[in-house]
Protein backbone atom coordinates (compact mmCIF):
# COMPACT_ATOMS: atom_id res chain seq x y z
CA UNK A 1 0.00 0.00 0.00
CA UNK A 2 3.19 2.33 0.16
CA UNK A 3 2.60 4.68 -3.09
CA UNK A 4 5.50 6.52 -4.86
CA UNK A 5 5.37 9.85 -5.97
CA UNK A 6 7.59 11.44 -8.75
CA UNK A 7 9.20 14.28 -8.07
CA UNK A 8 12.05 16.79 -8.98
CA UNK A 9 14.06 18.74 -6.99
CA UNK A 10 13.95 22.01 -5.10
CA UNK A 11 17.28 24.31 -5.05
CA UNK A 12 17.37 26.00 -1.59
CA UNK A 13 16.33 23.45 0.82
CA UNK A 14 19.75 23.41 2.77
CA UNK A 15 19.32 23.74 6.28
CA UNK A 16 20.15 27.16 8.39
CA UNK A 17 21.56 27.44 11.48
CA UNK A 18 18.52 25.72 13.14
CA UNK A 19 16.24 23.82 10.03
CA UNK A 20 14.89 24.89 7.03
CA UNK A 21 12.94 28.08 7.67
CA UNK A 22 10.96 29.44 4.03
CA UNK A 23 7.60 31.60 4.09
CA UNK A 24 4.43 29.53 4.28
CA UNK A 25 3.74 29.43 0.72
CA UNK A 26 7.01 28.14 -0.06
CA UNK A 27 6.61 25.09 2.28
CA UNK A 28 2.43 24.75 0.89
CA UNK A 29 3.96 24.29 -2.79
CA UNK A 30 3.53 20.73 -4.08
CA UNK A 31 5.76 18.13 -2.89
CA UNK A 32 8.14 21.32 -0.69
CA UNK A 33 7.69 19.45 2.70
CA UNK A 34 7.61 16.16 0.96
CA UNK A 35 10.53 16.44 -0.33
CA UNK A 36 12.24 17.53 2.35
CA UNK A 37 11.26 15.22 4.61
CA UNK A 38 11.72 12.31 2.26
CA UNK A 39 15.43 13.44 2.16
CA UNK A 40 15.55 13.01 5.89
CA UNK A 41 13.88 9.74 6.23
CA UNK A 42 16.66 8.34 3.25
CA UNK A 43 19.60 10.08 4.84
CA UNK A 44 19.50 9.62 8.82
CA UNK A 45 20.13 6.59 10.90
CA UNK A 46 16.94 4.64 11.93
CA UNK A 47 16.35 1.05 12.52
CA UNK A 48 13.29 -0.70 10.75
CA UNK A 49 10.44 -0.14 13.03
CA UNK A 50 12.12 2.92 15.07
CA UNK A 51 9.82 5.34 16.54
CA UNK A 52 10.16 9.12 15.56
CA UNK A 53 8.50 12.11 17.53
CA UNK A 54 6.57 15.05 15.79
CA UNK A 55 5.96 17.84 17.56
CA UNK A 56 5.41 21.68 16.65
CA UNK A 57 4.51 25.32 18.03
CA UNK A 58 1.19 25.24 17.22
CA UNK A 59 1.79 27.93 13.87
CA UNK A 60 0.01 28.16 10.75
CA UNK A 61 0.55 25.03 8.63
CA UNK A 62 1.74 22.78 11.49
CA UNK A 63 -1.32 20.66 11.19
CA UNK A 64 -1.12 19.86 7.50
CA UNK A 65 2.73 19.29 7.80
CA UNK A 66 2.21 16.76 10.78
CA UNK A 67 -0.50 15.00 8.62
CA UNK A 68 2.08 14.86 5.63
CA UNK A 69 4.81 13.76 7.73
CA UNK A 70 3.03 10.80 9.49
CA UNK A 71 1.72 9.27 6.08
CA UNK A 72 5.31 9.52 4.53
CA UNK A 73 6.70 7.60 7.97
CA UNK A 74 4.60 5.14 7.90
CA UNK A 75 5.23 4.27 3.79
CA UNK A 76 9.29 4.70 5.33
CA UNK A 77 9.03 1.75 8.24
CA UNK A 78 8.92 4.10 11.01
CA UNK A 79 6.82 1.67 13.41
CA UNK A 80 5.71 4.67 16.23
CA UNK A 81 5.24 7.95 15.75
CA UNK A 82 4.84 10.07 19.07
CA UNK A 83 3.17 13.15 18.52
CA UNK A 84 2.05 15.85 21.12
CA UNK A 85 -1.72 16.48 21.50
CA UNK A 86 -2.77 19.42 19.31
CA UNK A 87 0.58 18.88 17.10
CA UNK A 88 2.02 20.76 20.33
CA UNK A 89 5.47 20.25 21.65
CA UNK A 90 7.96 22.73 22.72
CA UNK A 91 11.59 22.54 20.86
CA UNK A 92 12.74 21.40 24.74
CA UNK A 93 9.55 18.70 24.95
CA UNK A 94 10.39 17.35 21.84
CA UNK A 95 14.08 16.96 22.61
CA UNK A 96 12.87 15.29 26.11
CA UNK A 97 10.28 12.70 24.13
CA UNK A 98 12.95 11.91 21.90
CA UNK A 99 15.22 10.94 24.55
CA UNK A 100 12.95 9.06 27.34
CA UNK A 101 10.87 7.28 24.62
CA UNK A 102 14.51 5.93 22.94
CA UNK A 103 12.94 7.56 19.51
CA UNK A 104 15.40 7.49 16.30
CA UNK A 105 15.17 10.73 15.78
CA UNK A 106 12.24 13.71 15.72
CA UNK A 107 10.28 16.55 13.15
CA UNK A 108 10.31 20.03 15.08
CA UNK A 109 8.10 21.95 12.95
CA UNK A 110 8.43 25.16 14.04
CA UNK A 111 9.98 28.82 12.90
CA UNK A 112 11.07 29.47 16.59
CA UNK A 113 11.05 33.31 16.90
CA UNK A 114 10.03 34.04 13.37
CA UNK A 115 6.21 35.12 12.81
CA UNK A 116 4.13 33.00 11.33
CA UNK A 117 0.56 32.91 9.50
CA UNK A 118 -0.17 32.25 5.80
CA UNK A 119 2.12 35.41 5.03
CA UNK A 120 4.97 34.37 7.15
CA UNK A 121 7.16 31.60 7.98
CA UNK A 122 7.37 27.78 8.97
CA UNK A 123 10.41 25.75 9.55
CA UNK A 124 11.34 22.04 10.06
CA UNK A 125 14.44 20.71 12.24
CA UNK A 126 15.67 16.99 12.47
CA UNK A 127 16.96 16.46 15.96
CA UNK A 128 18.77 13.15 16.40
CA UNK A 129 18.45 10.12 18.19
CA UNK A 130 19.80 12.40 21.52
CA UNK A 131 17.36 14.66 21.22
CA UNK A 132 19.44 17.34 19.59
CA UNK A 133 19.62 19.03 16.28
CA UNK A 134 21.13 17.53 13.48
CA UNK A 135 25.11 18.15 14.00
CA UNK A 136 26.19 19.39 10.31
CA UNK A 137 27.50 16.02 8.79
CA UNK A 138 23.76 15.17 9.21
CA UNK A 139 22.11 18.09 7.52
CA UNK A 140 24.89 18.49 4.81
CA UNK A 141 23.29 15.36 4.16
CA UNK A 142 20.07 15.65 4.26
CA UNK A 143 20.89 19.07 1.80
CA UNK A 144 22.59 17.01 -0.58
CA UNK A 145 19.38 13.81 -1.04
CA UNK A 146 17.13 17.15 -1.40
CA UNK A 147 19.18 18.00 -4.66
CA UNK A 148 19.24 14.47 -6.28
CA UNK A 149 15.64 13.05 -4.72
CA UNK A 150 13.00 11.79 -7.32
CA UNK A 151 10.29 9.89 -5.05
CA UNK A 152 8.69 10.25 -2.39
CA UNK A 153 6.44 7.60 -0.47
CA UNK A 154 3.67 7.85 1.43
CA UNK A 155 0.29 5.67 1.92
CA UNK A 156 -3.33 6.12 1.50
CA UNK A 157 -4.65 7.05 4.74
CA UNK A 158 -6.99 9.37 6.36
CA UNK A 159 -5.53 11.92 8.86
CA UNK A 160 -5.05 11.07 12.30
CA UNK A 161 -7.39 12.85 15.18
CA UNK A 162 -4.15 14.49 16.78
CA UNK A 163 -6.63 16.21 19.34
CA UNK A 164 -7.02 12.78 21.48
CA UNK A 165 -4.58 10.89 23.15
CA UNK A 166 -4.77 7.45 22.58
CA UNK A 167 -3.00 5.44 19.61
CA UNK A 168 -4.67 4.97 15.78
CA UNK A 169 -3.02 2.66 13.11
CA UNK A 170 -2.01 4.34 10.01
CA UNK A 171 -0.63 1.22 7.32
CA UNK A 172 1.64 -0.87 10.02
CA UNK A 173 2.56 2.28 11.96
CA UNK A 174 1.41 3.38 15.52
CA UNK A 175 0.30 6.86 15.92
CA UNK A 176 0.57 8.19 19.22
CA UNK A 177 -1.06 10.76 20.36
CA UNK A 178 0.49 11.65 23.51
CA UNK A 179 0.43 14.65 26.59
CA UNK A 180 2.91 17.30 25.59
CA UNK A 181 3.04 18.83 28.70
CA UNK A 182 3.21 16.30 31.60
CA UNK A 183 6.59 14.68 31.04
CA UNK A 184 8.13 17.97 30.56
CA UNK A 185 6.64 19.60 33.37
CA UNK A 186 7.96 15.64 35.61
CA UNK A 187 11.33 16.53 34.11
CA UNK A 188 11.48 20.01 35.71
CA UNK A 189 10.18 18.57 39.26
CA UNK A 190 13.49 16.46 38.76
CA UNK A 191 15.43 19.30 38.49
CA UNK A 192 14.26 22.07 40.80
CA UNK A 193 13.42 22.97 44.40
CA UNK A 194 9.88 23.29 43.63
CA UNK A 195 9.16 23.32 47.34
CA UNK A 196 11.20 26.50 48.11
CA UNK A 197 9.88 28.28 44.94
CA UNK A 198 6.44 27.04 46.43
CA UNK A 199 7.34 28.54 49.61
CA UNK A 200 8.53 31.82 48.77
CA UNK A 201 5.28 32.19 46.63
CA UNK A 202 3.15 31.67 49.07
CA UNK A 203 5.23 34.46 51.42
CA UNK A 204 4.58 36.95 48.29
CA UNK A 205 6.70 36.32 45.62
CA UNK A 206 4.90 37.40 43.01
CA UNK A 207 5.80 37.12 38.90
CA UNK A 208 4.83 37.42 35.39
CA UNK A 209 5.13 35.26 32.11
CA UNK A 210 4.50 36.35 28.52
CA UNK A 211 3.97 33.52 26.68
CA UNK A 212 3.40 35.41 23.64
CA UNK A 213 0.59 33.38 22.27
CA UNK A 214 3.20 31.00 21.73
CA UNK A 215 4.00 27.08 22.48
CA UNK A 216 5.07 27.56 26.02
CA UNK A 217 1.54 28.99 27.20
CA UNK A 218 0.19 25.33 28.31
CA UNK A 219 3.81 24.84 29.72
CA UNK A 220 3.85 27.59 31.86
CA UNK A 221 0.62 27.60 33.20
CA UNK A 222 1.09 23.48 34.28
CA UNK A 223 4.36 24.70 35.90
CA UNK A 224 4.33 27.81 37.12
CA UNK A 225 0.32 28.11 38.06
CA UNK A 226 -0.61 24.48 38.88
CA UNK A 227 2.58 23.19 40.00
CA UNK A 228 4.36 26.37 42.14
CA UNK A 229 1.05 28.20 43.20
CA UNK A 230 1.90 31.42 41.19
CA UNK A 231 -1.40 33.32 40.97
CA UNK A 232 -3.68 32.76 38.05
CA UNK A 233 -3.33 35.28 35.12
CA UNK A 234 0.61 34.99 35.82
CA UNK A 235 0.69 33.25 33.04
CA UNK A 236 0.21 36.19 30.01
CA UNK A 237 -0.76 35.75 26.73
CA UNK A 238 -1.01 32.03 27.35
CA UNK A 239 -3.19 30.28 24.72
CA UNK A 240 -0.66 28.84 21.21
CA UNK A 241 -2.23 31.23 18.31
CA UNK A 242 -1.62 29.78 14.81
CA UNK A 243 -0.26 33.53 13.83
CA UNK A 244 0.74 34.50 17.58
CA UNK A 245 -1.79 36.90 17.85
CA UNK A 246 0.04 38.90 14.57
CA UNK A 247 3.07 39.57 16.71
CA UNK A 248 6.82 37.72 16.62
CA UNK A 249 7.06 35.70 18.92
CA UNK A 250 10.93 36.89 19.73
CA UNK A 251 10.87 37.64 23.46
CA UNK A 252 13.32 40.75 23.11
CA UNK A 253 12.99 44.26 24.29
CA UNK A 254 10.93 45.22 20.61
CA UNK A 255 8.27 42.27 20.47
CA UNK A 256 8.24 42.00 24.61
CA UNK A 257 7.75 45.52 25.20
CA UNK A 258 4.36 44.81 27.20
CA UNK A 259 6.52 42.65 29.35
CA UNK A 260 8.97 45.22 29.82
CA UNK A 261 7.02 48.23 30.52
CA UNK A 262 5.72 46.08 33.42
CA UNK A 263 8.51 45.46 35.35
CA UNK A 264 9.89 48.74 34.82
CA UNK A 265 6.62 50.13 36.17
CA UNK A 266 5.30 51.31 39.40
CA UNK A 267 3.37 48.38 40.40
CA UNK A 268 6.25 45.74 38.58
CA UNK A 269 6.12 41.78 40.14
CA UNK A 270 9.27 40.53 41.45
CA UNK A 271 10.24 38.43 38.42
CA UNK A 272 9.72 38.65 34.92
CA UNK A 273 10.05 36.51 31.90
CA UNK A 274 8.80 35.11 28.41
CA UNK A 275 9.65 32.68 25.78
CA UNK A 276 9.81 32.56 21.78
CA UNK A 277 7.70 30.46 19.68
CA UNK A 278 8.53 27.04 20.19
CA UNK A 279 9.89 27.58 23.44
CA UNK A 280 13.57 27.35 23.65
CA UNK A 281 14.84 30.87 24.63
CA UNK A 282 14.03 33.13 27.76
CA UNK A 283 14.01 36.71 28.56
CA UNK A 284 14.43 37.32 32.08
CA UNK A 285 13.75 40.80 33.45
CA UNK A 286 13.83 41.65 37.56
CA UNK A 287 11.45 44.67 38.72
CA UNK A 288 13.36 47.52 37.15
CA UNK A 289 16.59 44.97 36.11
CA UNK A 290 16.86 43.93 32.26
CA UNK A 291 19.55 40.60 32.67
CA UNK A 292 21.35 40.09 29.33
CA UNK A 293 21.11 36.71 28.20
CA UNK A 294 25.01 36.27 28.63
CA UNK A 295 24.61 37.55 31.59
CA UNK A 296 22.21 35.32 32.45
CA UNK A 297 24.34 32.22 31.85
CA UNK A 298 27.16 33.06 33.86
CA UNK A 299 24.71 34.13 36.65
CA UNK A 300 22.75 30.38 36.27
CA UNK A 301 26.21 29.09 36.20
CA UNK A 302 27.62 30.86 39.27
CA UNK A 303 24.61 29.72 41.35
CA UNK A 304 23.32 26.60 40.02
CA UNK A 305 24.35 24.31 42.65
CA UNK A 306 21.39 25.49 44.35
CA UNK A 307 19.32 24.13 42.41
CA UNK A 308 19.18 19.54 43.42
CA UNK A 309 19.99 19.16 39.56
CA UNK A 310 22.90 21.11 39.76
CA UNK A 311 24.01 20.21 43.51
CA UNK A 312 26.59 18.33 42.30
CA UNK A 313 28.67 20.66 40.31
CA UNK A 314 29.31 21.49 37.25
CA UNK A 315 31.25 19.72 34.30
CA UNK A 316 31.94 22.93 32.36
CA UNK A 317 30.48 26.24 30.57
CA UNK A 318 29.75 26.03 26.57
CA UNK A 319 29.17 29.65 25.01
CA UNK A 320 28.28 30.17 21.31
CA UNK A 321 31.30 32.72 20.41
CA UNK A 322 29.30 36.05 19.96
CA UNK A 323 27.76 35.43 23.46
CA UNK A 324 29.74 37.22 26.17
CA UNK A 325 32.80 36.18 27.88
CA UNK A 326 30.98 36.70 31.19
CA UNK A 327 30.40 32.60 31.29
CA UNK A 328 33.87 32.12 31.09
CA UNK A 329 35.21 33.86 34.46
CA UNK A 330 32.54 31.68 36.09
CA UNK A 331 34.34 28.73 34.88
CA UNK A 332 37.67 29.88 35.49
CA UNK A 333 36.45 30.70 39.33
CA UNK A 334 34.75 27.18 39.62
CA UNK A 335 38.17 25.71 38.34
CA UNK A 336 36.44 24.17 35.06
CA UNK A 337 36.56 23.88 31.50
CA UNK A 338 34.43 27.03 29.33
CA UNK A 339 33.89 26.43 25.43
CA UNK A 340 33.35 28.26 23.00
CA UNK A 341 31.35 27.35 20.02
CA UNK A 342 29.52 28.77 16.70
CA UNK A 343 26.21 30.04 17.15
CA UNK A 344 23.69 27.92 17.21
CA UNK A 345 22.53 24.35 19.46
CA UNK A 346 24.09 22.16 17.29
CA UNK A 347 27.54 22.59 18.14
CA UNK A 348 26.75 21.90 21.90
CA UNK A 349 25.31 18.55 21.29
CA UNK A 350 28.87 16.61 21.34
CA UNK A 351 30.46 18.54 24.19
CA UNK A 352 27.38 17.79 26.31
CA UNK A 353 26.80 14.00 24.88
CA UNK A 354 30.36 13.66 26.30
CA UNK A 355 30.09 14.94 29.54
CA UNK A 356 32.30 18.03 29.00
CA UNK A 357 29.74 20.48 29.34
CA UNK A 358 26.65 20.72 31.72
CA UNK A 359 25.40 24.43 30.70
CA UNK A 360 25.53 25.95 27.72
CA UNK A 361 24.06 29.23 26.16
CA UNK A 362 23.53 31.71 23.37
CA UNK A 363 23.55 35.88 23.14
CA UNK A 364 20.36 35.10 21.61
CA UNK A 365 18.28 34.27 25.04
CA UNK A 366 19.33 30.82 24.51
CA UNK A 367 20.44 28.77 28.03
CA UNK A 368 19.70 25.12 28.47
CA UNK A 369 22.01 22.02 30.19
CA UNK A 370 22.27 18.66 29.63
CA UNK A 371 19.16 17.37 30.78
CA UNK A 372 18.04 17.78 27.07
CA UNK A 373 19.70 18.89 23.75
CA UNK A 374 18.01 22.00 23.17
CA UNK A 375 18.00 25.44 24.76
CA UNK A 376 14.99 25.82 27.22
CA UNK A 377 13.14 28.50 27.82
CA UNK A 378 11.21 27.28 31.17
CA UNK A 379 14.22 25.88 32.38
CA UNK A 380 16.00 28.55 32.72
CA UNK A 381 13.09 30.23 34.21
CA UNK A 382 12.49 27.74 36.92
CA UNK A 383 16.38 27.84 37.46
CA UNK A 384 16.18 31.69 38.36
CA UNK A 385 12.79 30.96 40.20
CA UNK A 386 15.06 28.27 42.13
CA UNK A 387 18.03 30.32 42.80
CA UNK A 388 15.78 33.59 43.86
CA UNK A 389 13.67 31.65 45.80
CA UNK A 390 16.56 30.10 48.13
CA UNK A 391 18.51 32.87 48.30
CA UNK A 392 15.62 35.41 48.48
CA UNK A 393 17.58 38.14 47.03
CA UNK A 394 15.87 39.98 43.91
CA UNK A 395 17.24 40.09 40.32
CA UNK A 396 18.79 43.10 40.42
CA UNK A 397 20.81 42.81 43.92
CA UNK A 398 22.18 39.46 42.33
CA UNK A 399 22.90 41.23 39.41
CA UNK A 400 25.10 43.48 41.22
CA UNK A 401 26.76 41.06 43.53
CA UNK A 402 27.84 38.84 40.29
CA UNK A 403 29.53 41.95 38.32
CA UNK A 404 31.07 43.32 41.69
CA UNK A 405 32.93 40.18 41.67
CA UNK A 406 33.87 39.01 38.37
CA UNK A 407 33.29 42.43 36.58
CA UNK A 408 30.72 43.14 34.14
CA UNK A 409 30.40 42.74 30.46
CA UNK A 410 28.31 45.31 29.00
CA UNK A 411 26.91 43.71 25.59
CA UNK A 412 24.33 44.74 22.79
CA UNK A 413 23.22 43.16 19.53
CA UNK A 414 22.72 45.52 16.53
CA UNK A 415 20.35 43.69 13.88
CA UNK A 416 20.21 45.06 10.64
CA UNK A 417 16.99 42.96 8.84
CA UNK A 418 15.80 42.41 5.25
CA UNK A 419 18.92 43.81 3.79
CA UNK A 420 19.82 43.04 -0.05
CA UNK A 421 21.99 40.08 -0.13
CA UNK A 422 24.16 41.37 -2.49
CA UNK A 423 24.73 43.67 -0.12
CA UNK A 424 25.30 42.09 3.08
CA UNK A 425 27.73 39.72 1.16
CA UNK A 426 29.81 42.78 0.12
CA UNK A 427 29.62 43.95 2.99
CA UNK A 428 31.20 40.85 5.14
CA UNK A 429 33.57 39.97 2.08
CA UNK A 430 34.74 43.70 2.13
CA UNK A 431 35.48 43.73 5.92
CA UNK A 432 36.79 39.91 5.93
CA UNK A 433 39.50 41.01 2.80
CA UNK A 434 40.30 43.91 5.56
CA UNK A 435 41.12 41.50 8.64
CA UNK A 436 44.82 40.83 7.81
CA UNK A 437 45.15 44.42 8.59
CA UNK A 438 43.86 45.24 11.22
CA UNK A 439 45.88 44.06 14.08
CA UNK A 440 48.10 46.93 15.67
CA UNK A 441 45.49 49.58 13.93
CA UNK A 442 44.15 52.40 16.17
CA UNK A 443 40.04 52.88 15.41
CA UNK A 444 39.33 55.99 17.90
CA UNK A 445 40.45 55.19 21.71
CA UNK A 446 40.50 51.45 20.25
CA UNK A 447 43.19 49.15 19.57
CA UNK A 448 42.82 46.23 17.44
CA UNK A 449 44.75 42.88 19.00
CA UNK A 450 43.92 40.42 16.73
CA UNK A 451 41.13 40.09 13.89
CA UNK A 452 40.06 36.90 12.38
CA UNK A 453 37.09 34.78 10.97
CA UNK A 454 35.87 31.76 13.67
CA UNK A 455 36.64 28.68 13.03
CA UNK A 456 35.75 26.06 15.28
CA UNK A 457 37.55 22.47 15.94
CA UNK A 458 35.05 20.38 17.45
CA UNK A 459 37.12 18.40 20.28
CA UNK A 460 34.94 15.22 20.12
CA UNK A 461 34.69 14.34 16.78
CA UNK A 462 37.48 16.27 15.09
CA UNK A 463 35.21 17.95 12.85
CA UNK A 464 36.03 22.02 11.81
CA UNK A 465 33.61 24.18 11.33
CA UNK A 466 34.87 27.66 8.72
CA UNK A 467 33.64 30.75 8.43
CA UNK A 468 31.02 31.18 11.72
CA UNK A 469 31.96 35.43 12.04
CA UNK A 470 34.05 38.14 11.55
CA UNK A 471 35.99 38.86 14.92
CA UNK A 472 37.68 42.28 15.69
CA UNK A 473 39.43 41.72 19.53
CA UNK A 474 40.53 44.91 21.38
CA UNK A 475 43.44 45.07 23.43
CA UNK A 476 41.66 45.75 26.97
CA UNK A 477 38.92 42.84 25.95
CA UNK A 478 36.16 44.60 24.23
CA UNK A 479 35.35 43.15 20.94
CA UNK A 480 32.87 42.98 17.89
CA UNK A 481 31.88 40.48 16.24
CA UNK A 482 29.98 40.44 12.75
CA UNK A 483 28.30 37.52 11.20
CA UNK A 484 25.14 37.13 9.33
CA UNK A 485 21.65 35.32 10.02
CA UNK A 486 21.04 31.86 9.04
CA UNK A 487 17.42 31.91 10.52
CA UNK A 488 15.90 34.48 8.41
CA UNK A 489 13.66 33.80 5.24
CA UNK A 490 13.96 37.83 3.57
CA UNK A 491 16.78 39.13 2.34
CA UNK A 492 19.70 38.95 4.83
CA UNK A 493 20.27 39.73 8.07
CA UNK A 494 23.46 41.52 9.40
CA UNK A 495 24.38 41.02 13.27
CA UNK A 496 26.97 43.09 14.94
CA UNK A 497 27.55 41.81 18.22
CA UNK A 498 28.98 44.64 21.15
CA UNK A 499 31.34 43.80 23.91
CA UNK A 500 32.99 45.32 26.82
CA UNK A 501 34.44 44.69 30.04
CA UNK A 502 34.72 46.45 32.91
CA UNK A 503 36.65 44.98 36.24
CA UNK A 504 35.02 44.86 39.11
CA UNK A 505 36.71 47.64 40.60
CA UNK A 506 35.15 49.48 37.31
CA UNK A 507 32.03 51.25 36.27
CA UNK A 508 29.37 49.05 36.59
CA UNK A 509 26.39 50.59 36.77
CA UNK A 510 26.35 52.85 33.85
CA UNK A 511 24.12 52.94 30.59
CA UNK A 512 25.06 49.98 28.24
CA UNK A 513 24.49 52.02 24.94
CA UNK A 514 26.65 55.04 26.60
CA UNK A 515 29.60 52.18 27.90
CA UNK A 516 29.51 50.94 24.18
CA UNK A 517 29.51 54.04 21.94
CA UNK A 518 33.03 53.66 21.21
CA UNK A 519 32.45 50.21 20.06
CA UNK A 520 29.51 51.07 17.89
CA UNK A 521 31.16 53.96 16.19
CA UNK A 522 33.91 51.43 15.22
CA UNK A 523 31.67 48.99 13.96
CA UNK A 524 30.96 51.66 11.31
CA UNK A 525 34.73 52.87 10.66
CA UNK A 526 35.44 48.97 10.28
CA UNK A 527 32.35 47.36 8.13
CA UNK A 528 30.81 50.51 6.50
CA UNK A 529 27.37 49.75 7.34
CA UNK A 530 25.93 53.23 6.50
CA UNK A 531 28.07 53.10 3.19
CA UNK A 532 27.07 49.28 2.40
CA UNK A 533 23.53 49.42 3.79
CA UNK A 534 21.95 53.05 3.83
CA UNK A 535 21.14 52.22 6.99
CA UNK A 536 21.84 54.54 9.63
CA UNK A 537 20.39 53.14 12.71
CA UNK A 538 19.57 49.01 13.52
CA UNK A 539 16.18 47.22 12.87
CA UNK A 540 16.99 45.90 16.35
CA UNK A 541 18.91 46.19 19.77
CA UNK A 542 18.93 43.30 21.62
C1 LIG B 1 19.64 32.80 15.69
C2 LIG B 1 20.50 33.04 16.91
C3 LIG B 1 21.15 31.75 17.37
C4 LIG B 1 20.05 30.70 17.60
C5 LIG B 1 19.20 30.55 16.35
C6 LIG B 1 18.03 29.63 16.56
O1 LIG B 1 20.44 32.35 14.62
O2 LIG B 1 21.49 34.01 16.65
O3 LIG B 1 21.89 31.99 18.53
O4 LIG B 1 20.63 29.46 17.93
O5 LIG B 1 18.67 31.82 15.97
O6 LIG B 1 17.23 30.05 17.61
P1 LIG B 1 20.95 33.34 13.44
O7 LIG B 1 21.69 32.47 12.49
O8 LIG B 1 19.72 33.97 12.87
O9 LIG B 1 21.82 34.36 14.10
V1 LIG B 1 15.60 29.66 17.62
O10 LIG B 1 14.99 30.05 19.08
O11 LIG B 1 15.08 30.63 16.30
O12 LIG B 1 15.49 28.09 17.16
CO1 LIG C 1 13.24 29.21 19.38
Amino acid sequence: MTITVPTKPFSGQKPGTSGLRKKVKVFAQANYAENFIQSVFDVVDRAPGATLVIGGDGRYHNRTVISQAIRIAAANGYGRVLVGRGGILSTPAASHVIRKYGASGGLVLSASHNPGGPDEDFGIKYNIANGGPAPESVTEAIYARTLTIDRWLTVDAPDVDIDTLGDTPVGDLTVSVIDPVADYADLMETLFDFAAIRAAVAEGFSATFDAMHAVTGPYAIEILERRLGFLAGTVKNGVPLEDFGGHHPDPNMVHAKVLFDTMFGPDAPIFGAASDGDGDRNLIVGRGRFITPSDSLAMLAANAHLAPGYAGGLKGIARSMPTSAAADRVAQALGIPAFETPTGWKFFGNLLDAGMATICGEESAGTGSDHVREKDGLWAVLLWLNILAVRRISVDALAREHWAHYGRNYYARHDYEALPTETADALIAELAASMPGLPGKAIGPLTVAVADSFSYHDPVDGSTSANQGLRVLFEGGSRIVFRLSGTGTEGATLRVYLERYEPNDGALDEDTGAMLGDLIAAAETLAGIVRHTGRTRPSVIT
